[in-house]
């Protein structure tokens, strides 16, 4: 039997609690949630690896719908850890009674859409099925795995972990020589951590990346207090700043101030710490002249801190504009490096050829291991969507039509799959941005949108494949415009899974201007999207015309 329901929502992190709420305690839908883990937190509830910190600080790292949700969180670092951000969402659950529609340890393995009956017929890895009108994929940007196909893991006589499914029993490194591979922003958060437990740490790079520190610490009561109290202010600086973090990007080019005036601005930058490094010129992100001198900087840091000056060359031998990778920022990365029990691997001078029973092999050296770690990042954006097996209108499948990459209307939506809408889907700045500013606008947008829908008496909301592909150019050119376009070697082009189409898939055009395109196209009357009627297809609007005007309106979106 299956229970026939409003609205499903797939995934327990930031996006479906808050998408749970939306449509059953403000819409008054009959709604559950199926989540794959033990219980919710989503990103939070994988991500438990050694060092696993959020990057961005905790004022603006949360729901800001809610000013008494605001007033009575409180955290007790810059960054918070995984247990204070599973604390802060289980107080969520708690505070609007979400856990009664939650089903744990539910992973959704397919969801047809039945054109007749205009419903959609999800099924979950135990057999249980559900039939729903509205289906929210909230299933995270960097949720499926990546662990590379490197021949012989299955002989590694060790333990091998990936950090984004990391064991909730605490695994005791104590005394174990330790291999890293990877150093994104996962691999040089761990790094500082397991050289302090483990006997011995070989970190394997095969990119390397630039990183600012961290600066984590203690908040204050102060300014918990100045939190509490500025919610409306610091709620608008968060949702009007291209990235949705709680600070404003300077509105100096590197040219407009003296070399000896952008060195101390780098300086003061470097001692603040964070992803603020980021915002201390407007054009660093659209000027390859400008990049240069932060690249330059940060390069400089390396090679300062790092003593060996082999291993401080590698890690400062850096191939793209800084930024056009996602930026780590770190705690004691570089300088994990001196320590007598660490060593690095340039893979790029010695490849891996193989794993074998005792560790790792490079083309000069068998490394001795006991547990190799895998930081080797995400099947990103599309990876979560297309585990599920999603048949859409005449029972088109996702993984065929996103065979070429992923093609979607603002994120939101794509042609073929009425009534199905993705929260930071491909095409959305999602990854680009403070994740929650984009969480809440999307789960915002998409229930006022199912709201007018029931309002007016219509059955089904699809995007426009026209509108679709305008946006998909868009999506493309406002890349292009930016140096995020230098790095093709990214995993925002799906560049760090074999076969995988290289694609730009986050929207670089910045969250406030997203915002202000999609309150638009709501304005018109759903521009650019179909709806359906009692079996007649209507077209509001022009189609996809907002996509148009802003796509000439360039300026460095992110
Ligand atoms: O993954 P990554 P991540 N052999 O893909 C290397 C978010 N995040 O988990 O660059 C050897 O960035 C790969 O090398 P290369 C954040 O958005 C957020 O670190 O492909 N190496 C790279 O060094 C972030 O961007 C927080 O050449 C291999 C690394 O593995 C995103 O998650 C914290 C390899 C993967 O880096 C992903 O970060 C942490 C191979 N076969 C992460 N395959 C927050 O605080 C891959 N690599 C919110």
């Amino acid at each position: 039997m299956a229970a026939e329901i409003d609205a499903l929502v797939i995934g327990a992190g930031f996006a479906g609690l808050y998408q749970l709420h939306t449509l059953r305690n403000r819409l008054g839908l009959s709604a559950k949630l199926l989540e794959a883990g033990g219980d919710l937190g989503g990103t939070w509830y994988w991500n438990r690896y050694p060092g696993a910190r959020c990057d961005s600080e905790s004022h603006a790292y949360r729901y800001f719908f809610s000013r008494e949700l605001n007033e009575a969180w409180e955290c007790s670092e810059r960054y918070p850890g995984p247990p204070e951000i599973l604390k802060y969402l289980g107080q969520v659950a708690e505070r609007f009674d979400l856990r009664r529609d939650m089903r744990f340890g539910c992973r959704v393995v397919s969801a047809h859409y039945d054109e007749k009956a205009n419903r959609w017929a999800v099924e979950t890895d135990a057999g249980e099925r559900y039939v729903v009108t509205y289906l929210v994929a909230a299933v995270g940007c960097l949720s499926s795995a990546n662990v590379p196909k490197i021949p012989g893991l299955s002989d590694f006589s060790g333990k091998w972990y990936h950090t984004g499914n990391w064991p909730h029993e605490s695994v005791d490194l104590g005394g174990k020589r330790v291999g890293l591979i990877g150093t994104g922003s996962t691999g040089i958060q761990a790094a500082p951590v397991i050289a302090r437990d483990a006997a011995h740490l070989t970190v394997f790079q095969r990119t390397p990346t630039y990183s600012v520190p961290a600066r984590n610490g203690p908040l204050t009561p102060e300014f918990n207090r100045w939190v509490r109290e500025n919610h409306e202010e610091i709620r608008a600086i968060a949702q009007s700043t291209p990235n949705g973090h709680a600070f404003r990007i300077a509105s100096r080019n590197v040219a407009d101030v003296t070399p000896e005036e952008r060195q101390a601005i780098y300086e003061a930058a470097w001692e603040t710490g964070g992803l603020q490094f980021r915002a201390t010129f407007r054009d660093l992100m659209i000027d390859q002249a400008a990049n240069d001198t932060a690249a330059a900087f940060l390069k400089g840091r390396i090679l300062a801190t790092v003593r060996d000056p082999k291993t401080a060359r590698a890690l400062a031998d850096i191939d793209h504009p800084y930024a056009a990778k996602r930026p780590p920022i770190d705690t004691d990365y570089f300088e994990t490096f001196n320590r007598v029990n660490v060593a690095l691997v340039d893979l790029r001078a010695d490849p891996i050829e193989a794993i074998t029973p005792r560790g790792i092999r490079t083309q000069s050296t068998e490394h001795l291991l006991d547990v190799i770690v895998f930081a080797t990042g995400y099947d990103a954006m599309t990876g979560p969507l297309l585990a599920i097996d999603i048949r859409g209108r005449g029972g088109r499948s996702l993984r065929e039509d996103w065979r070429a990459g992923p093609n979607t209307y603002l994120g939101l939506q794509v042609p073929g799959y009425p009534n199905f809408f993705t929260i930071t889907g491909p095409g959305s700045p999602s990854v680009l941005t403070n994740m929650p500013v984009a969480i809440e606008q999307h789960v915002e947008w998409i229930t006022e949108c199912i709201a007018h829908l029931r309002r007016s008496g219509i059955d089904s909301v699809e995007a426009d494949p026209e509108a679709a592909r305008k946006w998909g150019e868009h999506v493309n050119e406002t890349a292009n415009a930016t140096l995020l376009s230098k790095a093709k070697h990214s995993w925002y082009y799906g560049a760090n899974v074999p076969g995988k189409p290289r694609v730009f898939m986050p929207y670089a055009g910045g969250m406030a201007r997203y915002r202000a395109i999609c309150n638009d196209v709501a304005a018109k009357g759903y521009e650019g999207f179909l709806f359906n009627r009692g079996g007649v297809r209507e077209a509001p609007g022009v189609r996809g015309g907002e996509v148009e005007r802003f796509a000439v309106e360039r300026g460095p979106g992110i």
